[in-house]
């Protein structure tokens, strides 16, 4: 089981790579790294297993952020009415790519943070409103997703992992409470 132990945090070389894609079919250890990490995800949402593992809550991992150098990321977005049984996006993404985006921009009202980040860094980080995203599912299927706002912003913050880029590097440093021309907010009703 992944738990934060597993999570290297920022000065680790790994989070400043650029990782590798996979090649199919995954090795069985890379396909239990992609249920792990769907798994941390999920426990990581549940009250009783966040306390009892003491796991911080996450909706996306990257595989770099527990020292794999590959390009896999989880993303598991609760929908925004917390009784509907189905969640909003619960993928693992293999050699995902964004092929198109909106010219339109979106930022989480209360800025990012990052399992790998033990310190909260103020500021708006700009993000594209709407992406075209096309990657591999787990068995080597090829697969194309339409996505905005929050899911959108999540899936832009893990693939950012996998090029080595932190959520910080795209926060303004003169005025990190600055925000580009049409940029639109998203509220923190939409965060987990
Ligand atoms: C806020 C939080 C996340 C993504 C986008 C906005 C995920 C935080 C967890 N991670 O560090 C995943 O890389
Ligand atoms: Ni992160």
């Amino acid at each position: 089981m992944l738990t934060m132990k597993d999570v290297i945090r920022e000065g680790h070389p790994t989070l400043r790579k650029v990782a590798e894609e996979l090649t199919f079919p995954l090795t069985d250890e890379e396909k239990d790294l992609a249920a792990e990490m769907l798994q941390f995800l999920k426990n990581s949402q549940d009250p009783e297993l966040a306390e009892k593992y003491e796991l911080r809550p996450g909706v996306g991992i990257a595989a770099p952020q527990v020292d794999i150098s590959k390009r896999m990321i989880a993303v598991h977005v609760p929908s925004e009415d917390p009784e509907d049984p189905l969640p909003e996006l619960s993928e693992v993404l293999i050699n995902p790519k964004i092929v198109s985006h909106s010219v339109q921009q979106t930022c989480l009202s209360e800025g990012e943070g990052c399992l790998s980040v033990d310190r909260e860094v103020p500021g708006y980080v700009p993000r594209h409103k709407r992406i075209r995203v096309e990657y591999f599912d787990v068995d080597g299927n090829k697969q194309k997703k339409r996505l905005k706002n929050f899911p959108a912003i999540v899936v832009q913050h893990e693939i950012d992992h996998l090029n080595g880029v932190m959520f910080y590097d795209r926060i303004d440093p003169d005025n990190p409470l600055a925000l580009p021309e049409g940029i639109d907010i998203l509220g923190a009703e939409e965060e987990l």
